[in-house]
């Protein structure tokens, strides 16, 4: 038995694992006790891990669609026939006839993103969607205004800050976001320890609000209000930082926002009250560094994706960014950082052009954001007849079926394309619509540094890990996938003719293999081109190593906008807000006390693909739940293992009550990510009996975040009541 050390690329934690293998089968998974950051922790689904990989679903060959289910073929013949039916669309209706769609797996592998979007610049498509749409692009989109990249996300301090505002997260389960937090009760504790304060502003009363903090009720969506208010409040008694000032422009538009939602105004749309308001607003603004840098001082805003999959994420992550740089933590210890990842990221995607498309979908004209169009504009996009309609696709670690909006619209769009690959380790429900399959490799089979973490660390470590076992079948990783994919397309990855020869001289004769640019020697190259480690350096220490200190007084170099300041009144945003704010809040107004569902996410959960393992599912975790408070269920009627009818203006799904008084009244959650019942590429999974929510969620343009075409997920208006009888 052989023990080695890797890291887990299930979320952002990317925490240190300890594999034991014997020959090439994996034996056994555990936390690594000796890993820098995460020191002996992993969660359940990282151990779990263990049942994903050995899982006898695994895809282990190319399979293709025939009239009698789906057939084992080679890879050659996969690629050939895959390669000529694209070329022959293309040809016919041009490059955007192939979509993809990347799902959230892919933001773990530094290979298999520059893949993906490197494979669609070789296409010459603009139709690439991903997760995005229902995760975080409208943090991309604020930056990308604001700082002038979508990747420059100021990341909050928690090891320094004194005050921590969070809203819409739950790290104690989901282990965080945009923001590298492994030990995450640990590491808010230690903010209370040190004098400081953690507040939650959430719907529910989380894991972590129970373990760490204050928390405030806040009502679903309307976070963007309390935002408002802190501002004003921070422009009437904090002092306004001089040196943000010096680096940035806009203010006065701010202020003419600001002025027209003084907290009198803005609060009662929030549930929240004057005086715990004031509690809050006072505790952020004497923290906070106004003027100058004092240690042991620094307070800072953070939003997650209970405020991004509102209906006002964009809006709202804007005020957190104003408000932590006019408030002077933007930069400074405690506060909002930029983080000082391996190379500068922004620098080179803003050289490359990545992330910087200006292309808009052609139903709906949203602009794409990191490169990527709105998930709730696909099924238009496949059906609607026109010059770029999307009659291909491919799809990469993602199950858009379970995870984007209204499934049954998106299934309907999908069946209709003339070719549908899905690159996958697993037949999930979309690899039931594909055409081929292609088996991907896990993540212990693969070479890979912490994508995920990279930028979203203060205080930068890096690791670098080998595969842990071999393929034990044919499959591949994405990256060779994409660039054989190209070749068979006869065009050169990311458009490139300099890429093109860079891969293609393992052809030359004589050379082979040992100039293939593969995963691995794409890493090697990325770490070594850094210029702050080695591939070597960093393989003598398999647990990872750190690489120097949290950095502040990084204004203004830190900001790639044209002339170098900070834009804190984006124009898009400036020209629109007034009215969208008082629409907005005009109907909230209207609405009143309507009843509003939320997400929730689970430990045992991890989107839609980790229900395939017996433990994941075990006893009373073989569903989801609606939760809802004890008087809004009595009110209707309800009460606790109940079936009810869950009903948006989309559609319904019946699944059972949990009574919860952790939420706020006419606040019901309900898990997302299941919905199996027809996978049966996915055994265990199966036999689950929980209900896909997204089919209460609206793929219509209409429906979507203003700026971004960010999915409704959070807040949306829903009826529970008892199932019809039949
Ligand atoms: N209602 C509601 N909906 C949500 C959310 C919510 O909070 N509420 N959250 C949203 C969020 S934040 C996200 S990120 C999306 C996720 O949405 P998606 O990314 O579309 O879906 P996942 O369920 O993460 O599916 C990942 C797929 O990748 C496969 N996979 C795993 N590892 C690999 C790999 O290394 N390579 C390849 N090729 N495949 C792999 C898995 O088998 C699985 O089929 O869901 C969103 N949907
Ligand atoms: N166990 C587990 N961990 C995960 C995942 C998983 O599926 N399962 N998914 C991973 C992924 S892809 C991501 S992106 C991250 C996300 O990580 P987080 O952003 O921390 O996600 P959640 O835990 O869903 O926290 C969102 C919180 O927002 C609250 N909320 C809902 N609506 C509102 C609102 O309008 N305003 C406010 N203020 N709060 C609101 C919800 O009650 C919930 O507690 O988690 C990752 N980690
Ligand atoms: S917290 Fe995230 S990275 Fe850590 S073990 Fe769990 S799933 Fe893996
Ligand atoms: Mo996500």
């Amino acid at each position: 038995m052989v023990s080695k050390r890797t890291f887990c690329r299930i979320c952002e934690a990317a925490c240190g694992l300890q594999a034991e293998v014997q020959g090439e089968r994996l034996i056994s998974l555990g936390a690594d006790p000796e890993h820098p950051i995460s020191k002996g922790y992993a969660c359940l689904r990282g151990t779990q891990y263990l049942e994903v990989h050995n899982s006898p679903d695994r895809l282990k060959y190319p399979m293709k669609r025939t009239a009698r289910g789906f057939a084992r073929v080679s890879w050659d013949e996969a690629l050939e026939e895959i390669g000529a039916r694209m070329r022959a669309l293309i040809e016919r209706f041009g490059s955007d006839a192939v979509g993809m769609y990347i799902g959230n797996p892919a933001a773990f592998s530094l290979s298999h993103s520059l893949g993906a979007f490197g494979w669609m610049r070789a296409v010459g498509s603009k139709n690439l969607y991903s997760s995005g749409s229902q995760d975080c692009n409208n943090k991309f989109w604020v930056a990308r205004r604001m700082y002038g990249v979508p990747s420059i996300q100021p990341v909050p301090d928690i090891a320094r800050t004194r005050c921590l505002i969070m809203l819409g997260s739950n790290p104690a389960v989901s282990h965080a976001s945009f923001v590298h937090l492994p030990r995450p009760i640990e590491q808010l504790r230690a903010i209370e320890k040190r004098g400081g304060s953690v507040w939650h502003l959430n719907p529910r009363r989380t894991e972590t609000a129970k373990a760490v903090g204050r928390h405030l009720f806040i009502r679903p969506g309307s976070d963007v209000f309390f935002l408002l208010a802190l501002l004003d409040w921070v422009l009437q008694r904090g002092t306004l930082d001089a040196r943000t000032l010096r680096h940035s422009r806009g203010l006065s538009q701010v202020r003419a926002l600001s002025e027209k939602w003084p907290k009198e105004r803005a609060l009662p749309l929030t549930g929240i009250n004057e005086k715990d308001f004031e509690a809050i607003a006072d505790d952020y603004v004497e923290r906070s560094h106004h003027g100058t840098e004092r240690p042991g001082e620094g307070a800072v805003l953070y939003g997650s994706t209970g405020i991004n999959q509102g209906g006002q994420g964009t809006l709202a992550y804007w005020l957190i960014n104003v408000i932590n740089a006019l408030s002077g933590n933007l930069d400074r210890a405690g506060g909002a950082l930029f983080s000082e990842p391996l190379f500068d990221l922004p620098r080179m995607m803003k050289l490359a052009g990545l992330g910087m498309s200006e292309a808009r979908t052609r139903v709906g004209g949203f602009e794409a954001v990191m490169d990527t169009f709105p998930a709730g504009t696909l099924p238009q996009a496949i059906q609607t007849p026109g010059p770029e309609q999307i009659r291909a696709m491919v799809v990469s670690a993602g199950n858009p079926l379970l995870t984007c909006p209204d499934e049954s619209k998106l299934e309907a769009a999908m069946a209709e394309l003339e070719l549908l690959v899905c690159i996958d380790m697993f037949r999930n429900e979309t690899g039931n619509l594909a055409h081929f399959l292609l088996p991907a490799t896990s993540f212990l089979e693969r070479a890979d540094i912490p994508l995920s973490s990279l930028g979203f660390n203060v205080e930068p470590y890096l690791q670098m890990t080998e595969p842990v076992v071999p393929a034990d079948a044919e499959q591949r990783d994405e990256w060779s996938i994409y660039t054989a994919l190209a070749r068979r397309l006869g065009k050169p990855m990311f458009g490139s003719r300099l890429f093109g020869t860079l891969l293609a001289l393992d052809r030359l004769p004589g050379v082979g293999e040992r100039l293939s640019l593969t995963n691995e020697r794409l890493l090697e190259l990325l770490v070594g081109a850094s210029m702050k480690t080695t591939a070597r350096a960093l393989r003598a220490h398999p647990s990872g190593r750190t690489l120097g200190d949290a950095k502040t007084g990084q204004l203004p170099r830190r900001i790639l906008t044209d002339d170098g300041l900070i834009d804190l009144a984006p124009q898009t945003l400036m020209e629109t807000a007034h009215d969208e704010l008082e629409r907005f809040a005009a109907s909230e107004r209207a609405l009143g006390p309507a009843l509003r569902l939320i997400s929730k996410r689970e430990r045992h959960s991890h989107n839609s693909w980790m229900h395939n393992t017996q433990r994941m599912v075990a006893g009373d975790r073989h569903t989801n739940y609606l939760y809802m408070t004890p008087s809004d269920a009595q009110s209707r009627g309800l009460v606790e293992g109940a079936r009810v009818r869950v009903t948006s203006d989309r559609g319904e799904v019946e699944v059972s009550l949990k009574l919860s008084q952790d939420l706020m009244p006419n606040t019901v959650a309900l898990p997302h990510g299941w919905g199996h019942q027809r996978a049966d590429g996915l055994k265990i999974a199966q036999s689950t009996s929980g209900q896909n929510v997204n089919r209460l969620c609206a793929a219509d343009p209409t429906a979507l975040e203003r700026y971004t075409g960010m999915t409704r997920l959070n807040g949306l208006l829903v009826q529970v009541s008892l199932p019809k009888t039949s």
